[in-house]
């Protein structure tokens, strides 16, 4: 029996989705919602987490606010239904295939990538706008969109002038996977919804996240979120961690000149949060660059090495992989992220402290990594 304001997660048991509902559950009703897609695509790419969180609602910690729901959201007529039976004020909408390489094996993965990551949002655009379209949807978005232009990156929308006129539009967007085009194309299809149906979005552009402990997660004893060290759904910082705790060479893909914007896992929940607590009004696309700091990933190879001396584990050598990625090295990358600072954002930064708390974290679990997932193999250049 749901009493206080609720939320409904979708993808509640992913990587994001667990701690954020974690997070919400002490103050508000939470519907999780899952299809365990993202288990299904793990088995099938043999990818690897540190930890092994049972689904849900086995899940430790899950306490009593929170209704577990295995719903597809593609499922338009189930999706509305749930909507309809608990009134959400707001919809979080994570349910999306996360990977840039998984996308790019072949045709059967971009194809599930599309119909999960489009139609899911279509599904939902549709189902909020039949139910009551004044529900706030947050849809994770990512910095990839954007891509890495020669301009500096704004949140969401910037003015241009051409032939002398001027006018607000989003910033072109111009993607380096396959995943990441899915997401501009459903940021593009919630814009067309907010324009035409008066929908309320808050998009928020995440750069990759790291690490794994939250302190909801810590302060419930909860089970642990999904820590993925492999090459098709492991992040660089979470592999790198990976690597050097059970003493892999760091696998820095091409010069390692890669600059991207970087978040830990606390403030991406932090962040997230407070774009619930600042709506988007009716008919508004708010977009909020969600990322702390700028690192390339030979600076990613320095903090590991640094964290190690802290704690006290031998420093990974680093071995530059060809880069089988088609992403642009020694590029300019100057993103904005001042929105959710002024909201009230306070970084963690990835000092040698954090770093080295996260290595022994690993470290303690080293028996469990399987070194032979580090190697890429998913090409995308042509
Ligand atoms: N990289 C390495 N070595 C590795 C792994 C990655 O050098 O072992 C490099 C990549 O070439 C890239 C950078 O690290 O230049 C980041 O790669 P990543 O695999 O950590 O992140 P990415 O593929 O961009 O995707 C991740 C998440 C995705 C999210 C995105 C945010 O999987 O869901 O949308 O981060 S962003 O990068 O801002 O688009």
């Amino acid at each position: 029996m749901m009493s206080k304001d609720v939320v409904m997660v979708l993808g509640a048991d992913g990587y994001i989705g667990w701690p954020m509902c974690m997070r919400l559950a002490d103050h508000m009703d939470v519907v999780a919602v899952d299809n365990f897609s993202k288990r299904r695509w793990a088995l099938e790419v043999g990818a690897k987490s540190l930890t092994d969180p049972p689904p849900f609602p086995k899940r430790r910690g899950a306490g009593v606010g929170i209704d577990f729901l295995e719903v597809d959201v593609q499922e338009v007529g189930a999706l509305r239904d749930i909507i309809r039976s608990y009134r959400p004020s707001t919809i979080i909408h994570f349910a999306e295939q996360p990977s840039g390489p998984y996308s790019m094996i072949g045709h059967a993965q971009a194809s599930e990538t599309l119909a999960n990551n489009v139609g899911g949002t279509l599904a939902l655009a549709h189902a909020v706008m039949d139910v009551d379209p004044g529900i706030h949807i947050i849809k994770l978005g990512t910095m990839g969109e954007y891509g890495t232009p020669n301009t500096d990156i704004p949140e969401g929308f910037f003015w241009y002038t051409y032939n002398g006129r001027s006018e607000r539009r989003l910033y072109p967007r111009e993607a380096g996977s396959f995943y990441h085009t899915t997401k501009i194309l459903d940021t593009d299809l919630l814009w067309f919804y907010c324009r035409t149906r008066g929908l309320r979005v808050t998009d928020i552009m995440q750069g990759p996240v790291y690490g794994h402990r939250t302190s909801d997660i810590v302060a419930n004893n909860a089970d642990p979120t999904q820590f993925w060290y492999d090459a098709v759904f492991g992040t660089v910082i979470n592999r790198f961690i990976a690597q050097a705790a059970s003493g892999h060479p760091l696998t820095v893909y091409g010069d390692g000149s890669q600059i991207r914007g970087y978040i830990y896992i606390e403030d991406s929940i932090d962040c997230l949060q407070i774009a619930m607590e600042n709506p988007a009004d009716e008919g508004e696309l708010q977009v909020f660059n969600q990322w702390t700091e700028e690192l390339s990933v030979l600076e990613i190879a320095e903090r590991v090495a640094a964290g190690c001396r802290v704690a006290g584990i031998p420093e990974p050598p680093i071995e530059h992989l060809p880069n089988i990625r088609r992403e642009q090295e020694g590029h300019r990358y100057r993103a904005e992220n001042k929105k959710l600072l002024d909201l009230g954002l306070i970084p963690t930064l990835l000092t040698d402290s954090l770093m080295a708390q996260m290595l022994e974290d690993a470290y303690a679990l080293r028996d469990r990594i399987d070194p032979s997932v580090f190697r890429p193999t998913i090409e995308w250049r042509p």
